[in-house]
């Protein structure tokens, strides 16, 4: 950890959940525009930095919470950064039945606390707020847009729908830079393991050493638009980079089941997944979104934003690269 005086003129950018999936990759990519990259970083009891370690020398990680605006407060005068992306959260949807206060002080009254900071220490800042497809829920128009309406179906898209709006209202109240990028599932290697993405990967890995037979999953009929995750991070960058900010749906526009997903990465490693997938009844949620599809025309045409990786590609990624973890936990 350390505070940081300014020395040099290089942008300077606050990334809040740099731990994460998005953050880490997020960070890459800022690094690589030649940014300075200060990461906030909640308290923990053991250190979480698998996913920034190969970065970490590179990059300024300073103590904060969500959860405690005082400490985003001091964050941001120490840091002064020019851009803040806000990624932090509760993100699991299944978590946030379970811990819906949470979520809801988290993912949603958590972006009103960096607003305020914001508002206080410098209204120049520029904002990201990781909005989320899940706000479109039950959906009411197919593909979801901008200008789609919004039925959250879990207290995490309820929330997710809080910080969206709260983002809108401090741009019209305060004048304030902010963009709400309206992202569509995303994946990668470095997706968490409870996400079915990563949890499909990770279990063909197994299930092809020999380490397991079966894989419980909940709903196989749910649709999603998957999406690859460094990409998904540029567009957020580009909503940054414009003149005005705004909302933007990110998106590839392709929607696929779990089921296909199961058959596409099973069958990367010669597997058939009916002779493995099994449903169970604890991974069925409350209440489901059953497809999600996205139109991402206003990012394409304002943000000149295109996708480099596809659904195939992005699922034989993942497979072969738990497949290398796998061996190497083995050794
Ligand atoms: P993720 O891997 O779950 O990362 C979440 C991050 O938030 C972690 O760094 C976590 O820190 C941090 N965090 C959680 N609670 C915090 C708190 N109280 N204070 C400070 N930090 C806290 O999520 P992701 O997939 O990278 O997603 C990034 C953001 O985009 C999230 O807001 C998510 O809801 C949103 N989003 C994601 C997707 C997607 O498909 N990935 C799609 C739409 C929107 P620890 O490491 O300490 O737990
Ligand atoms: O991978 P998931 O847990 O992602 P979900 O719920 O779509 O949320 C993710 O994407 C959102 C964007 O739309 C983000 F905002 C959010 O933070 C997160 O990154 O589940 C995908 C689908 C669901 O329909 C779920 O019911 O897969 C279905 N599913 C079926 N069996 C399962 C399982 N999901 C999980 N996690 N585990 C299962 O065993």
């Amino acid at each position: 950890m350390g505070g940081g005086y300014r020395r040099t003129m290089a942008k300077r950018a606050l990334i809040t959940g740099i731990t994460g999936q998005d953050g880490s990759y997020l960070a890459e990519f800022l690094l690589g525009q030649d940014y300075e990259v200060v990461g906030m970083i909640r308290r923990s009891s053991t250190l979480n930095f698998e996913r920034i370690a190969h970065i970490q020398d590179r990059l300024t990680l300073v103590a904060g919470d969500l959860l405690d605006e005082v400490s985003m407060i001091n964050l941001l005068r120490e840091q002064r950064p020019q851009e803040v992306y806000n990624l932090a959260a509760q993100s699991f949807v299944q978590t946030s039945w379970g811990q819906p206060v949470l979520t809801g002080e988290t993912t949603a009254l958590g972006v009103t606390r960096m607003l305020d900071a914001i508002r206080i220490v410098d209204p120049e800042v520029r904002f990201y707020q990781a909005s989320s497809s899940e706000m479109f829920g039950k959906v009411q128009e197919v593909p979801q847009r901008e200008t789609t309406s919004f039925y959250p179906r879990s207290p995490y898209g309820v929330a997710k729908l809080y910080g969206h709006w709260i983002t809108v209202n401090y741009r019209e109240s305060y004048g304030l830079h902010a963009s709400s990028g309206i992202l569509f599932n995303h994946e990668s290697p470095r997706r968490g393991l409870e996400f079915v993405t990563r949890k499909v990967t990770y279990a063909v890995a197994r299930i092809r050493a020999g380490l397991e037979r079966t894989l419980a999953l909940g709903n196989l009929d749910a649709q999603r638009d998957w999406g690859y995750a460094p990409d998904y991070v540029r567009a957020m960058w580009l909503m940054l980079s414009q003149d005005q900010p705004g909302d933007y749906v990110v998106a590839t526009g392709e929607t696929h089941s779990v089921r296909d997903l199961c058959q596409l990465a099973f069958a990367c490693a010669g597997l058939e997944y009916r002779d493995h997938v099994v449903v169970d009844e604890r991974f069925i949620r409350p209440a489901e979104v059953d497809l999600l599809v996205g139109d991402a025309s206003k990012a394409v045409a304002t943000l000149g934003w295109q996708r480099e990786i596809d659904f195939p590609g992005l699922v034989a990624a993942m497979v072969e690269s738990d497949i290398k973890l796998v061996e190497h936990q083995q050794r």
